[in-house]
């Protein structure tokens, strides 16, 4: 078979047809050894010199048997889900999921005072306004990028950051209890898309990408003058999550990425033309990536060369062309992901609607911003062709990238020093391999990748279709987290994982480099306020105390619970009051979480040991309401009760 038939077979198949009466799992086993040249050939233009086939036999062990432990921890994104899971990698075993921005009835997030205050205090004027529509918290989030902090580019094993696209927010997740532990709303922005921290010397900032063009401000002026609408790049506090800075630029802002010294941050930028319709945006042959030279815009706050714009306080600096605080360099239309290489010296713009990356030096950023370098293209040292749809690439710590290309279905393996050669007028040809993946990859990550101890091991690509790779479950279908290894020579594929509505990306960091708790720690600034209202109560330690407390119509339940019972089996209130209960669980052997779920009051919160939480609502229908542990933590499980006796009013 020729490989122009290949393009054409998986055409058609992606369209629905079946040119040769064979099913598309029996044509991609048929052809798997020689498909993996496939489309790159007629995108690329360069040959391949013999092909080159799935390693036949294994590398890597990707087994993890019954009791045996993972190598890696990978977090992922859960996309329209608004929460983060963490994984076993290579094992592909769901961890744990982690709440984020959206309700969850398992751990009582969007529920519980603790996790309430989080979903509220960082939202902006106009956000909590929306909030209050709809009970104080906002209940949805879209979650892209899960990047953990650093320190001088490794894994520190702090904070894992998660941006929300859908009410552009950032959340902070600490990995010590794996709970967020801080949500910030970005102001003057729609749609925060890329975000990254700051790799070095430690993650100072994270960058946030606001990604739809609005006026500025956004109050009703300006709305048919599309040419006027700027969006936002925006430094967040890493440790503080609050905003210090915004810089004004031109397009829509992507994904982002940081180089390995703290002084630059580099964002992919399409729509140069400002459109608002597709066609519009699709005018210019070129786009752009924005570079941000940080210290110039924290030199630029500090002496005031600043505006606030509507209700926000946020330094807000112009970057927009012609700028000495940034530099534009033109890359083929439409650029997505950008990805800093381990060793620091390049970062990669990904085409999507160019077959090709555009490889930049980092260092000569330097020669633009002193001066030396009118023409910002000559910062560009290579833009091989990889294929179609180049979308986001990684790296093996081997001078090797992987790049995604969403429509040839592919990753395309190619070395960036030929690429550099090659762009230089030499002939090697950078593609190594090219290899099938099911189908229409997004995101990928290396083992380590986006820190400088990128180990090459391991490569997770994001799906974005799953087909016909898993049972039929209805219209709506998981996508498809296909592990590859890639520890030698080429790479295999060795796993399909279906995951659920859609994990954009995913980092992957080593065991060791993650070190959560056994059981929450009774100091752990979490319980500061609960412990601030109970010591107003004349409590000490909430772990020796079963009390409840009136106060007007205000009650505060203070309850223990110890495997299989509650401490209070029963309190009274009367019908319109307003009740907290505040559980803590005294247990303190691993695993025996507990729970609260009263019934039929849309009441529940997960206490696991040495945890205290709390939940007000108001006690407003009379009767017996029974309460009880949703974790089953004991053989009388069924038997961990009690009940809420509401008197008529
Ligand atoms: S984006 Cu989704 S495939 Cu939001 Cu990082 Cu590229
Ligand atoms: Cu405690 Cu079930």
């Amino acid at each position: 078979m020729k490989d122009d038939e290949k393009t054409t077979i998986r055409q058609e198949e992606t369209d629905g047809g079946s040119p040769f009466g064979f099913t598309r799992r029996e044509f991609f086993n048929a052809t798997a050894t020689s498909a993996v040249v496939g489309a790159g050939l007629a995108a690329g233009g360069w040959s391949l010199g013999g092909g080159t086939a799935q390693a036949a036999e294994g590398n890597q062990d990707f087994h993890v048997g019954p009791g045996e432990l993972d190598e890696y921890y990978g977090f992922w994104s859960g996309g329209q889900s608004g929460e983060v899971r963490v994984m076993g990698v290579p094992s592909m075993r769901e961890l744990m999921r982690i709440p984020v921005f959206n309700w969850d009835g398992a751990t009582g997030w969007g529920i519980t005072n603790e996790s309430r205050k989080i979903l509220r205090e960082g939202l902006t004027p106009a956000g909590k306004r929306r909030a209050d529509k709809q009970g104080g918290v906002l209940r949805n989030g879209d979650t892209h990028h899960p990047h953990l902090s650093m320190t001088d580019g490794s894994y520190d094993g702090r904070y894992l950051f998660i941006n929300d696209k859908a009410n552009s927010r950032v959340a902070r997740i600490r990995l010590d209890v794996m709970k967020t532990d801080k949500i910030v709303q970005i102001p003057n922005a729609q749609a925060v898309h890329g975000m990254r921290p700051q790799k070095a010397p430690k993650t100072g900032y994270l960058f946030c990408n606001c990604e739809f063009m609005i006026p500025q401000p956004n109050d009703g002026r300006d709305m048919e003058s599309p040419e006027k609408y700027k969006t936002v790049f925006a430094g967040v506090d890493a440790e503080t999550m609050e905003v210090k800075w915004q810089v004004l630029v031109d397009g829509n802002l992507d994904n982002t990425n940081a180089d390995f010294k703290g002084t630059y941050a580099f964002s992919t930028c399409y729509n140069s033309e400002n459109a608002v319709e597709l066609n519009g945006m699709m005018r210019k042959d070129r786009d752009h990536v924005v570079v941000f030279n940080i210290p110039r815009i924290e030199e630029a706050v500090k002496k005031g060369q600043y505006k606030t714009i509507g209700d926000s306080d946020v330094p807000v600096v112009d970057g927009t062309k012609g700028s000495d605080l940034t530099m534009y360099i033109p890359v083929p239309k439409g650029p997505h992901g950008i990805n800093t290489t381990p060793d620091g010296k390049y970062f990669i713009a990904n085409g999507k609607l160019s077959p090709t990356v555009t490889v930049v030096e980092i260092d000569k950023l330097d020669d633009y911003f002193k001066g030396g370098m009118k023409d910002p293209r000559d910062a560009v040292v290579a833009e091989p062709e990889v294929g179609l749809g180049p979308l986001h690439t990684t790296f093996d710590g081997r001078g090797n990238g992987y790049t995604t290309l969403f429509i040839d279905s592919q990753v395309a393996k190619w070395n960036i020093e030929d690429a550099i050669a090659a762009f230089q007028g030499g002939d090697t040809n950078p593609i190594k391999q090219k290899l099938d993946v099911h189908y229409q990859p997004g995101h990928n990550n290396a083992t380590l990748a986006e820190t400088k101890d990128a180990d090459g091991k391991w490569l997770m690509v994001l799906s974005k279709f799953s087909k016909d790779r898993f049972l039929n479950v209805g219209p709506l279908k998981p996508e498809n987290d296909q592990l590859i290894d890639i520890s030698d020579g080429d790479m295999r594929i060795v796993h399909d994982g279906p995951t659920f509505a859609e994990p954009h990306d995913a980092v992957i960091a080593r065991a060791d480099q993650i070190n959560p708790n056994k059981i929450w720690d009774r100091e752990d600034p979490w319980f500061d306020d609960v412990k601030a209202m109970a010591k107003k109560d004349g409590i000490d330690d909430l772990r020796m105390t079963n009390k409840v407390i009136r106060d007007g119509n205000k009650v505060r339940v203070y309850m223990t619970s110890s495997a299989p019972q509650y401490h209070i089996n029963e309190f009274k209130v009367k019908e319109g009051d307003e009740v907290t209960v505040v559980l803590t669980n005294v247990d303190n052997i691993e695993d025996l979480t507990h729970g609260f779920t009263l019934t039929n009051f849309d009441v529940c919160m997960e206490i696991s040991p040495q945890q205290t939480a709390s939940v007000t609502f108001v006690a407003d229908e009379p009767g017996v309401h029974w309460y009880y542990c949703q974790w089953f933590c004991h053989a009388m499980h069924m038997e961990m009760r009690g009940r809420m006796l509401v008197e008529k009013a």
